[in-house]
């Protein structure tokens, strides 16, 4: 393995051991689910912050439930440095995912106040409430409210318990009347730096630890329902019916095959209901969700206005009723070029070779990036899996990563740095 140090340092067992403790905290036992305002979500928001003020940090829970460590700088009126990700994670997650950018984080400012340490500038580390948008058919809920770019109708978008987003979030203990209170004023953010595995088999099939994200495709997610004939699987002859799960199937086909065809494109059907779900009832109504993405904006919107156009046709074909709900669009991202020049001279000076590549995953960063620069450190995870509770990364790859983003921050203290 390339550029592990010879030591390591106590940072990154202690970082492991926390990504190890907070991967427990999870709705689900035996696997780990925590979807936003939920008990877990409070119960990792409580264990976070107390990591958080044992690092010298204030903390807060803003109105839509983001957690924030704010680590005094010598300047506090200096525009912030903000490191975070998401406290949330996909059903049967790994432990990595968003956890990682938020611990990495703490444990950087940790080292930062353990040495009476101090930046001309204040540093905050963010653990965004809602990344993944699997509780509810949105995303980016906690950095779009913090960028003030959060369109407030998402506050009545319901769960599949019929949960809206508001409601929850009352429940939860915050304010969705509030929301202009969460976004950061314009001008307070320097940068925004998000360390996270690279959820992809790139930088382990080039021996690399790390890697400089340079950009991170852009995404569509749409909701599509088509309703059918109910009806008994042994008296309907085949040319009689009107089958939603079959229309469905070749729904799913043709995304696959539409999306093979172009090589910077990636489509996935990765959510089937279908009603009424008996072994011997023909399915009336199948709902299936479509998640599209390319580094080309212009790519994506073609297959996505193709995809809706066929998907019609195809209902039509089969006597379906259908609908196409478009839940969310977000262009692609490029990171800011002077961070990821930042980030390679701190790779290099810790010896780790430099590496670029873009990011298939969306990230918060894609967010972050409407009110200040972003950049993204990826870290090695075994086989690329995530997504997963295989999910793995190594403790000296979480190391190097501690010691590169250490050397980040210091680097954008020197008065030259202007990214
Ligand atoms: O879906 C994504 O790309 C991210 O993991 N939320
Ligand atoms: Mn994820
Ligand atoms: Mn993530």
């Amino acid at each position: 393995m390339t550029g592990s140090p010879p030591d390591i340092s106590s940072d990154a067992r202690t970082l492991m051991a926390r990504l190890d403790e907070l991967g427990r905290v999870s709705t689900d036992p035996g696997r780990l689910n925590r979807q936003p305002y939920t008990a877990a979500h409070r119960q990792a928001i409580e264990l976070v912050a107390g990591w958080m003020q044992a690092a010298g940090m204030a903390t807060r829970v803003d109105a839509i439930g983001n957690l924030i460590g704010r680590y005094e700088g010598e300047d506090p009126a200096a525009p912030v440095v903000l490191i975070g990700s998401h406290l949330d994670t996909v059903v049967d997650a790994g432990r990595y995912d968003g956890a990682l950018g938020v611990l990495a984080g703490v444990q950087v400012v940790a080292a930062l106040h353990d040495g009476g340490e101090r930046l001309p500038f204040p540093v905050e580390v963010v653990a965004f409430c809602d990344e993944e948008g699997v509780r509810f058919p949105t995303t980016f809920l906690g950095s779009k409210a913090i960028c003030g770019t959060l369109d407030p109708g998402v506050l009545e978008l319901p769960d599949g318990a019929g949960v809206t987003v508001g409601a929850a979030l009352r429940a939860f203990g915050g304010d969705p009347d509030a929301l202009a209170s969460v976004a950061y004023p314009p001008g307070s953010l320097r940068a925004f730096l998000e360390v996270h595995i690279e959820q992809g088999p790139v930088l382990e099939a080039e021996d690399r630890p790390l890697g400089i994200v340079t950009a991170i495709q852009g995404q569509s997610r749409l909701a599509v329902v088509l309703d059918g004939m109910a009806g008994h699987a042994g008296t309907v002859p085949m040319g009689h019916r009107r089958d939603a799960l079959a229309g469905a199937a070749e729904i799913a086909l043709l995304v696959e095959r539409r999306c093979s065809a172009a090589p910077d494109l990636v489509g996935t059907v990765g959510r089937l209901e279908v009603l009424p779900g008996a072994v011997n009832v023909i399915p009336g109504r199948a709902m299936l969700t479509l998640d599209i993405r390319s580094p080309s904006d212009l790519v994506r919107g073609q297959a996505v206005a193709e995809l809706v156009q066929a998907i019609h046709g195809i209902a039509a074909a089969r006597g379906l009723g259908c609908t196409v709900a478009r839940e969310h669009d977000q262009p692609a991202n490029v990171c800011a070029p002077r961070l990821q020049r930042v980030l390679a001279q701190a790779m290099r000076a810790e010896g780790v070779p430099v590496k670029y590549l873009p990011s298939g995953a969306g990230h918060d960063a894609m967010a972050m990036a409407a009110i200040c620069p972003t950049a993204m450190l990826f870290v090695r995870c075994g086989g690329g899996i995530s997504h997963n509770p295989l999910e793995s990364m190594t403790l000296p790859d979480a190391d190097l990563a501690l010691r590169v983003l250490l050397r980040a921050l210091r680097l954008l203290a020197l008065p030259k740095a202007k990214p």
